[in-house]
């Protein structure tokens, strides 16, 4: 089968860089019946050296250093944001004028503002749009919105989220510079609430549906770092921990709690959701695995059973190796570029499309307005 090429442009050569470039390389090979097949046509990113190397590194067929020339193409089709978060409304507004197809990295927006412009854009353009929360994308997490889609759980009572780090606690890391723009206020639009909470709200609305209000407290424990730019010490503006809760519009209560200040945890994503029959957990570090209670099972073998999500029947898995056989966290962008490519078939959106993660914006900004007031939010209020 001929396939038709679709042409990405990528800004930004970090760690979502490489995470996305994976997918684009692996999706073909591995979703062999897709009608489309991703070309790196270009990358930008600012410093010559730095994206030079990331080209010939990667396999991409050119280089930018002005994201405006990269938006300007007429041999781009797809732009893929994975700059720093106080770019994304700039490329993404540009893009979807010069009429591109726009992959942004997560989260949407620094602010709930930014977003409502970047979803008036990409929809007044008309142009296929999707947001890399990548963890939806994980066989295990799909497998329980399969589950919970079924209704095995029954009414929901609890839904529950962690995202723990450990990796600001020196007060020598910086704030600006690459990676640490994620502790400048500026560059980041807020902390832990929009670079983890962020996932945990998308992956809970999914699951669990619309959050309604929610009552927040923050925490910025190391309240002056060293800019990278400047050399200077400055105010931090970002919350370095989290901890809301919160009521969804089925009735359930949730309870999520974000930190880069949980020593000896690097990247501990965890959920659990309790229902009226039954419940289902998942953890980041054990991440093909989810576990599921059932209430209704027999006595004599009733008890929280593993479920290793390897098997053909199972989500994405009949696309790789053999059953029992485990795959890993970059699986997951190869499989959002395998349903972004599919929705270029079918005509559907790939979730999350921009206005599904405006809904997430939204419950961030509440989280953070409830934080500063001390009150309860209302998401409706946004
Ligand atoms: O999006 C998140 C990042 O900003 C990631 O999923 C994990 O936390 C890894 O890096 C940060």
């Amino acid at each position: 089968m001929s396939k038709k090429e679709l042409r990405i442009g990528l800004v930004g050569v970090g760690f979502m860089g490489r995470t996305h470039t994976n997918g684009y390389k692996r999706v073909s090979d591995f979703f062999p019946d897709l009608q489309n097949r991703p070309v790196l046509k270009a990358v930008c990113s600012r410093t010559a050296a730095t994206v030079n190397a990331f080209a010939e590194q990667w396999g991409y067929e050119s280089v930018e250093t002005d994201w405006k020339s990269l938006v300007a193409r007429d041999d781009i089709d797809a732009v893929d944001i994975c700059t720093p978060n106080n770019m994304h409304a700039e490329i993404a507004i540009a893009a979807a004028e010069a009429g591109k197809m726009i992959l942004c990295e997560k989260p949407l927006s620094r602010t709930l503002e930014e977003g409502r412009q970047m979803v008036d854009a990409i929809e007044k353009a008309g142009v296929n749009n999707t947001v890399w929360y990548n963890y939806r994308r994980l066989p295990a997490v799909t497998l329980a919105k399969q589950i919970v889609a079924s209704g095995k759980l029954g009414r929901i009572f609890h839904y529950r989220a962690n995202f723990l780090q450990d990796w600001t606690i020196n007060a020598n890391v910086p704030q600006g510079g690459q990676g640490t723009w994620r502790l400048d206020v500026d560059a980041a639009g807020s902390g832990v609430t929009g670079d983890l909470l962020a996932h945990c709200i998308d992956t809970a609305i999914w699951l669990n549906g619309s959050i309604t209000d929610v009552s927040a407290v923050t925490e910025t424990f190391i309240k002056e770092r060293v800019h990278q730019a400047t050399g200077e010490m400055q105010k931090v503006g970002i919350d370095d921990a989290c901890i809301f809760h919160c009521h969804f519009d089925n009735g359930s209560l949730g309870l999520f709690e974000s930190t880069r200040y949980a020593r000896g945890h690097k990247a501990l994503y965890t959920f659990e959701i309790n229902g009226e029959h039954a419940s289902v957990r998942w953890d980041l570090h054990d991440l093909n695995k989810l576990e599921y209670f059932d209430h209704r099972d027999e006595s004599i073998v009733r008890g929280w059973r593993t479920i290793h999500v390897t098997d053909g029947d199972q989500p994405y898995m009949d696309k790789w190796w053999v059953p029992g056989l485990s795959i890993g966290y970059e699986h997951s962008f190869v499989h959002q570029v395998a349903d972004f490519l599919k929705s270029l078939e079918t005509g559907e959106p790939c979730s999350p499309t921009f206005r599904e993660a405006l809904e997430t914006q939204k419950v961030c900004q509440a989280v953070l307005d409830s934080a500063a007031a001390k009150s309860w939010k209302g998401v409706n209020e946004y």
